[in-house]
């Protein structure tokens, strides 16, 4: 696994943060050192797979990088004729993510599309997943993705939704950004690193309050919403319809 070095060194001019050759090469491991329970929610994903995703229905997997979400779901859905499609924007990931799912045989057809999500219908779907992809979304075009999930998902479909949070309260907000920088210097990543790399992002990805989320998913349709992971500023949603 190519080791995450990108702001390792004293940058001149930050430019904003995107998903380019150098980012896919080494995401694995900078996803893996920058997101707190990353692991656990990519397993989680494969669980709920194995209950949620029904026989003869789709699979989405929003913003899928280098495929580990969709790998996760492939592994433990146990139902005939499922299609897996993953979709992202950055053709290096996407070019990375078929190579990764081709080493991996399976049963389960899987599509990977170069394509913007806010472009793709959704049809069929009995789970749909955003593993830290909507907050890339410009925050006006949020609602009209979620209610495409939502009329593209089956009844009893799921949505998983995993998003780093902002926080209402100060001083807990303050709190939980320092605890993932800490987590970031545990894993290695300097101070420079750290702060290098949230210079880049900051106008790149606009977080919202898990309140937002709960609201914002209530209002597109879904009745049955939770966090039901989260560690630090990150965390998972689902949201049943
Ligand atoms: C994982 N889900 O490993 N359309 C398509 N793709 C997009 C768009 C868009 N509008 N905006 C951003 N992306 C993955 C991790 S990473 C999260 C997801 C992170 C893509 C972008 O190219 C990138 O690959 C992904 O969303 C976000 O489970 O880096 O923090």
């Amino acid at each position: 696994m190519s080791k995450d070095t990108i702001f390792a060194a004293p940058i001149e001019k930050l430019g904003d943060f995107t998903f380019d050759e150098n980012v896919a090469e080494v995401f694995p491991d900078m996803i893996q050192r920058s997101v707190p329970g990353y692991s656990n929610i990519i397993t989680a994903i494969g669980m709920l797979a194995e209950r949620f995703v029904t026989a003869n229905s789709n699979v989405y997997d929003l913003g899928c990088s280098r495929g580990a979400a969709t790998l996760s779901a492939r592994r433990n859905i146990k139902q005939p004729n499922v299609k897996i499609i993953g979709v992202d924007n950055s053709q290096p990931m996407v070019e990375r993510c078929r190579q990764h799912v081709q080493a991996y045989h399976s049963e389960i057809p899987v599509e990977i599309l170069l394509e913007d999500i806010r472009n793709i219908p959704i049809e069929n779907a009995s789970m749909v997943i955003l593993n830290f992809t909507l907050q890339f979304l410009p925050p006006a075009d949020r609602t009209a993705l979620l209610e495409k999930i939502y009329k593209g998902l089956n009844p009893n479909g799921v949505l998983v939704l995993s998003e780093k949070f902002r926080f209402e309260d100060e001083t807990v907000d303050n709190l939980l950004i320092d605890l993932h920088h800490q987590f970031k210097r545990a894993n290695g990543y300097s101070e420079l690193e750290v702060s290098q790399k949230r210079a880049a992002i900051e106008n790149v990805m606009r977080i919202d309050s898990i309140n937002t989320h709960k609201v914002r998913l209530k209002n597109v349709g879904f009745s049955h919403t939770e966090l039901w992971f989260q560690c630090f500023n990150f965390g998972s949603m689902i949201a049943v319809k």
